[in-house]
């Protein structure tokens, strides 16, 4: 299915780290007829103003980037939130997509989906093939409904509602939080402070060895787009750079960004979460997409536009 400029397109969560790179890649491939609404225009949570939205707009495609995310202290704090909310969104604009007659939906999972052993890269079939990392057992289960959502919707009403599963994700308009965001706009943050007030260390969480991939959101909006364009099974997607990097290289790459000079200290009392985390992206692969940002660059870019913009943060 191919979708074209003119029609029109349903953003779901157009201000967040994903949302908003979509947003940007659709207006630079000169798609115009988008549909964006700040949460006070249509509160996502709420099964009637979902269901007036898409009765008013009636769009054609759904990116449904919309979720409520955290890093690992987040999902350890909040899983009651995290569940419920992600599940409500997700059921609202999945269910009004099909009563509308959307043609085509995408829904975004996330790697912590699946067990956490995972011996090599993670395959799109070792889903619900063993338990998941407990730390973030609630937003799993949360996504893991929502794929299951689409794949029902395309099994009893031939919908096209599609899923692909992404790496942790980080880039320009990221939550930057030091205890609740992910391990890159944390560490950005404690290693900009640890800099700025001339400390001696800067502590990063866990023993260091862990071992995650990191994807940049601009990747992750390009491959939506190819998967838009492209792909119409209700099988879910890996989305990745198939490369991994441990916490304490990744801490150490940061530091160098920011220019850090003092030390790093690993703080063993605090949960390392899943031991290693990098999918098999074979099969995007297969299709013709590849992730083009590298880290070191991935890293700079948004280590950039936090600098720029943190006084509004
Ligand atoms: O990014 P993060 O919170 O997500 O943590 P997960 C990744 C790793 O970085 C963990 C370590 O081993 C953390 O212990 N880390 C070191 C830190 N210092 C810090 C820090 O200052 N802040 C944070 N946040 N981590 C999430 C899931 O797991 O992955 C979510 O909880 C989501 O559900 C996301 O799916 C993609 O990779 O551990």
């Amino acid at each position: 299915m191919i979708m074209k400029t003119k029609e029109k397109i349903y953003i779901a969560g157009h201000v967040g780290l994903l949302g908003s790179a979509v947003l940007r890649l659709l207006k630079s491939k000169g798609f115009n007829n988008l549909i964006v609404k700040t949460h006070r225009q249509c509160d996502l949570l709420s099964q009637r103003s979902v269901e007036s939205l898409f009765k008013k707009e009636r769009p054609d495609y759904v990116f449904l980037c919309a979720a409520r995310v955290g890093g690992i202290q987040a999902n350890i704090s909040y899983p009651a939130e995290l569940m419920y909310e992600n599940s409500t969104i997700q059921n609202n604009v999945i269910h009004q997509s099909y009563v509308q007659g959307v043609k085509k939906l995408i829904f975004f999972g996330s790697s912590c989906i699946y067990p956490k052993e995972s011996p090599g890269a993670i395959k799109e079939e070792d889903l619900l093939s063993g338990p998941v990392e407990p730390t973030n057992e609630a937003y799993a289960m949360a996504k893991i409904s929502g794929i299951k959502l689409c794949q029902a919707y395309d099994a009893q009403f031939q919908t096209n509602f599609i899923t692909a599963v992404l790496a942790n994700m980080y880039g320009p308009y990221d939550h930057f939080d030091i205890r609740d965001s992910h391990v890159i706009p944390a560490l950005i943050m404690k290693l900009h402070k640890a800099k700025k007030e001339n400390m001696r260390s800067c502590e990063v969480w866990g023993s260091g060895r862990p071992v995650r991939e990191f994807l940049y959101a601009d990747d992750a909006a390009d491959a939506a787009f190819f998967l838009m364009q492209n792909y119409d099974q209700p099988d879910i997607i890996n989305v990745g750079t198939g490369h991994g990097v441990s916490v304490k290289e990744l801490a150490f790459l940061i530091k160098d960004t920011v220019g850090f000079k003092g030390e790093i200290v690993f703080d063993a009392t605090k949960p390392d979460g899943i031991k290693k985390k990098i999918l098999n992206v074979s099969k995007i692969n297969g299709l013709g997409w590849r992730a083009r940002v590298h880290l070191k660059d991935g890293i700079r870019r948004t280590v950039g536009w936090f600098l720029k913009y943190q006084k509004a943060l």
